[in-house]
């Protein structure tokens, strides 16, 4: 009898994958395959060490294989694989919840997810949702900002502001608007953290008011720093006026701090770094340092306790879930990786290696063909001349230089973004940017 589960394989077979954000036919021409990872590490398949400059995809903190991560997955994996969340409940979920709130004090209420995207999802869900249980039914519109990424849900790329991850998915969400992004090179190039131009930028959110008028606006999304478009750090008191002209209005407000929380930018979170407090904050990658898939919502607790007041006791209070959510393996990494975060101090020492990180990326100016440098925290901008023509094509000449010379980078257009581990020595600093700086020399 065929049961289709065949035990086969065709060996060496990279077609069967549908490699996401990947140029799939030119990688399986040339695959680059990384089999082992260790602290600041990769290996690939042919035995040669790569210095991770990008924290896998900017998820893996607290660096690579860490002994008391896996050791927790591997415990919790032989004590409970799954455990319903619909109705039913397993004590590590309650006990990362808990550890996170501590984390960010006036956020008290934390919903768990699979990752990034549905946490943009679920915040969005809950915005929307919260006005309607009060009794603001009309507040549904979202207010996203060109150049955000937010995932890849609907909902996200609704809100998002990259183009080329909206362009092919038809109508996307309705009731959305954008806020302009905040990335002048003209007013800001080579500026060290937060440039002086560009707070007024935030007024815009006055117009799309005035326009809709605020019973109609549910929330306003945006990334602190915006990472994937390209690091884009927000300009000195543009948060805090987003913040002041959403409370004016009675606007929910959002952090999408998936890249910014658990330390990136030598703090825990970015609402701790500018002192602006949003009213949800999204999360994931850093939250179990990349090791399983999981993500998390941060409401403040007057959100929560809204939807516990407007429901009859003993039935739901938000329609809204996922298989995975608050699973154990993940709540385990979750509490490993915060135990480390904290037993080793990488926030504050990220904070501490942020003054050599900003002189070494500024090191970079006049060479090759850059054009602009951005950092903040442990992150790095290097944004490159285009090839007329050829967008992309000279960045992604680096990321495989760079990849041949042991250092793994990554782009998005013209821009080179790091973002490594934060157990990093001053000496991969000084070899990240030499092996950086030897490469943009070579550049066509
Ligand atoms: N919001 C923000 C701000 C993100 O950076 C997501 C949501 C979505 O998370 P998930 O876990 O669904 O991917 C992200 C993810 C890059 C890169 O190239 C950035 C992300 C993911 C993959 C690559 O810079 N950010
Ligand atoms: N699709 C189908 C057919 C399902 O039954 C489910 C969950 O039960 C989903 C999608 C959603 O999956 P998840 O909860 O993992 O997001």
């Amino acid at each position: 009898m065929d049961t289709n589960y065949q035990d086969i394989t065709r060996p060496n077979d990279l077609e069967s994958y549908w490699m996401p954000f990947t140029a799939n036919r030119a990688f399986k021409k040339n695959p680059r395959m990384l089999v082992e990872a260790e602290g600041m590490h990769y290996t690939t398949a042919d035995g040669r060490r790569i210095l991770d400059g990008t924290a896998g995809l900017w998820c893996v903190n607290a660096g690579h294989r860490r002994e008391k991560i896996v050791k927790a997955i591997q415990k919790q994996a032989e004590k409970l694989d799954y455990a319903p969340s619909f109705q039913m409940g397993h004590p590590l979920s309650f006990e990362l919840a808990s550890r996170l709130t501590t984390m960010l004090p006036g956020y008290d209420r934390v919903f768990f997810t699979g990752g990034g995207s549905e946490s943009v999802d679920t915040a969005l869900k809950i915005a929307i949702a919260y006005h309607r249980v009060r009794g603001e039914g009309t507040r549904t519109r979202l207010i996203g900002r060109e150049r955000g990424y937010h995932g890849v849900g609907f909902g996200g790329i609704s809100v998002g502001g990259i183009v080329s991850n909206r362009k092919f998915f038809g109508s996307l969400l309705p009731g959305v608007d954008h806020l302009p992004h905040t990335h002048s090179p003209e007013n800001q190039a080579f500026t060290r953290g937060q440039p002086e131009w560009g707070g007024h930028l935030a007024d815009e959110l006055e117009r799309l008011v005035t326009l809709h008028d605020a019973s109609n606006i549910a929330a306003v999304i945006v990334e602190p720093v915006a990472g994937s478009t390209g690091v884009l750090i927000p300009p000195k008191g543009y948060l805090q006026k987003l913040r002041s002209i959403c409370d004016k209005h009675g606007i929910l407000l959002i952090f999408d701090e998936v890249i910014t929380g658990f330390g990136r930018l030598g703090s825990s979170f970015a609402t701790e770094h500018f002192g602006v407090k949003p009213d949800l904050i999204t999360t994931a990658k850093g939250l179990t340092n990349g090791c399983v898939p999981m993500g998390a919502v941060f409401a403040k607790q007057g959100i929560y306790d809204t939807f516990m007041d407007n429901a009859p006791e003993g039935t739901i209070e938000l329609f809204h879930g996922y298989t995975y959510s608050g699973h154990p393996l993940a709540a385990a990494a979750g509490l490993a990786t915060l135990d480390v975060y904290k037993e080793e101090g990488l926030f504050e020492r990220a904070a501490e290696l942020a003054p050599y990180w900003e002189d070494a990326v500024h090191s970079l100016k006049g060479v090759g063909p850059v054009t602009d440098l951005r950092n903040l925290g442990i992150i790095a901008g290097i944004e490159l001349e285009g090839i007329p023509g050829k967008p992309t094509a000279r960045a992604m000449e680096a990321f495989g230089k760079a990849y041949e010379k042991g250092l793994l980078i990554r782009t998005t257009g013209d821009i080179i973004a790091l973002s490594p581990p934060l157990i990093l020595e001053k000496s991969h600093i000084d070899e990240m940017f030499g092996t950086l700086g030897d490469v943009l020399k070579t550049l066509h």
